[in-house]
């Protein structure tokens, strides 16, 4: 496997569309084998089994999305993530090495001969990986600590004392911190960009290495949320002086704060903006379109496997000449592992901050839109 070079590797549109076509029959075959498996061994610990299904749900959209942009650099990012966030929750060793033949054993069986040889070398790199991924997940051989103590160990103060407050589901005095520093527009600005969103990635962090439970994380975010619409009339809600834009997530995309903060900014710069939130199926967002007519349409993508989502969504809009003069700006955390599907997404632009946002719609509003 050595000389397998994932980089400039690639497969044929014949081979992904067939993939595609048969993921439902792979995706059974796969569970199946894997839920007889585990009758016999310890391979997914104490976890319930929707928690092994809910991964191969998940790692067959991914594996979709890597093949159809031919970008394995993305598989290459996410990968040491899956095996390291699963063998925490107490996946084995073995599991990753099963499920990876099983997914093997399925691609042989429903794919013709020359697509499973395009596909099964992918397979092939990834089941050669998982020992040293396993072994070397930093975390697994890291002692045991509590939340509080990684708490603790954030540099900046703010955010330190921000996600202490969320990790312990101190709403009120969440608040009563977020209230002392939020002074006016510009501070509010900045306290979404330096410390509500980065206490989110430590709760996410947190999250990930088990530290704390996914009722914690919901608790995180649901105090975000409500401190984020506390303010709305306060600070965010402008009367609108520039164009319309649409702020979405994109489909099956269940992370709303990203969107909701863009939304929030760009409104505080005059916008007009309809924020629709998280998971909006695509032929919603059409609809939409045509009621409220925007300048600029801006999704946000938190999940690498709902690129494909969000390429579909921008195809069914350039679809419709109506939609012509509309422009498209995609955005969020799962462009980091997208360095060649981001330029196949379709969109006018790309932008990673939110000070990309603002001056991305800055400089169409000056040039293009107004
Ligand atoms: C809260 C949370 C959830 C909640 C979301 C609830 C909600 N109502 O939003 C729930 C529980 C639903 C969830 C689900 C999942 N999550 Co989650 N989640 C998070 C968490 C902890 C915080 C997200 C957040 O609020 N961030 C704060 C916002 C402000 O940051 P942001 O979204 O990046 O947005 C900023 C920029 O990206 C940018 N931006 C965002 N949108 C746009 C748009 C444009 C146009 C532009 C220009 C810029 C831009 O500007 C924003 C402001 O600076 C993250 C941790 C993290 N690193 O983000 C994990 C995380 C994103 N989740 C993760 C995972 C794995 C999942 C699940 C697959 C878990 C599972 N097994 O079910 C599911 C996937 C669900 C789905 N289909 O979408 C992983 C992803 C790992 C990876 N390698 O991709 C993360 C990183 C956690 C981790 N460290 O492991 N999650």
């Amino acid at each position: 496997m050595d000389d397998f070079r994932i980089h400039s590797y690639r497969v044929s549109e014949q081979a992904v569309s067939e993939y595609e076509n048969s993921l439902k029959k792979l995706l059974a075959m796969v569970d199946k084998g894997m839920t007889l498996l585990i009758n016999d061994k310890d391979l997914i610990g104490t976890n319930p089994l929707s928690v092994m299904y809910d991964n191969h749900h998940n790692h067959a959209k991914l594996l979709l999305t890597v093949l159809t942009f031919n970008d394995f650099n993305m598989l290459e990012n996410i990968l040491p993530w899956v095996i390291r966030n699963y063998s925490i929750k107490g996946f084995t060793e073995e599991y990753f090495s099963q499920v990876l033949s099983q997914w093997q054993n399925a691609i042989t069986k429903y794919l013709t001969a020359p697509s499973a040889g395009e596909i099964l070398p992918v397979y092939r790199w990834m089941a050669s990986k998982v020992e040293y991924l396993y072994r070397n997940s930093e975390v697994i051989s890291a002692p045991a600590e509590n939340a509080q103590s990684l708490v603790n160990n954030i540099r900046d103060s703010r955010v330190r004392t921000f996600t202490g407050l969320l990790v312990t589901g101190k709403h009120d005095e969440s608040m009563d911190l977020i209230m002392s520093l939020a002074k006016n527009r510009e501070s509010l600005k900045e306290i979404y960009t330096d410390i509500i969103r980065p206490s989110m990635y430590e709760i996410g962090g947190l999250w990930e290495t088990d530290k704390i439970s996914v009722a914690h994380e919901h608790l995180a975010t649901s105090i975000v949320l409500r401190i984020i619409t506390h303010f709305y009339s306060d600070f965010v809600y402008t009367e609108p002086t520039k164009g319309k834009i649409l702020v979405t997530a994109a489909a099956d995309e269940h992370h709303e704060v990203g969107a909701r903060m863009i939304a929030d900014l760009l409104e505080m710069e005059g916008w007009d903006v309809s924020y629709l939130g998280a998971d909006i199926p695509t032929d919603d967002l059409i609809r939409m379109l045509d009621s409220v007519r925007p300048d600029i349409l801006s999704i946000s993508v938190t999940m690498a496997f709902n690129l494909l989502q969000v390429k579909d969504l921008i195809t069914a809009v350039r679809r419709k000449p109506r939609f012509n003069q509309v422009k498209i700006l995609v955005g969020g955390h799962a462009l980091i592992h997208a360095d060649k599907a981001r330029n196949m997404l379709g969109a006018d632009r790309i932008g990673m901050t939110a000070v990309d946002t603002l001056k991305i719609m800055t400089q169409w509003w000056e040039e293009e839109i107004q």
